[in-house]
């Protein structure tokens, strides 16, 4: 199935999360693909600074990963630039679907 979700940006940091995510880390990337995330784009609204996720997943997504060292250390990495829980996990929001066109 198809999810998507929302996290925050703090302002001023568009270039360095598009290159931090130009230079993903690959295990990462595998892991995700393992967990049968597929088709993961995330775009950003650069009025509101919201981060707009949408990925095919068939059971957890990406943001359930969160107690794999790999994503808790992704995620630090990334925490100084998003808005984040005290755990250092992306705040999240999910989104519902109101139209698909297949
Ligand atoms: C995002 C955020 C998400 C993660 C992707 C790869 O910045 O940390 O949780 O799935 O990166």
């Amino acid at each position: 199935m198809k999810i998507a979700f929302k996290m925050k940006l703090m302002p001023g940091f568009q270039e360095e999360y598009k290159k931090r995510h130009d230079e993903i880390w690959p295990e990462i990337s595998a892991l995700l693909k393992e967990t049968g995330v597929a088709d993961y784009s995330i775009f950003l609204d650069e009025e509101t600074n919201t981060l707009f996720a949408v990925q095919r997943q068939n059971g957890s997504s990406s943001q359930d990963l969160g107690d794999h060292p790999l994503v808790k250390k992704w995620w630090a990495y990334m925490a100084d630039i998003m808005e984040t829980n005290a755990d250092n996990s992306p705040v999240s929001k999910p989104l519902k679907m109101m139209f698909h066109l297949e």
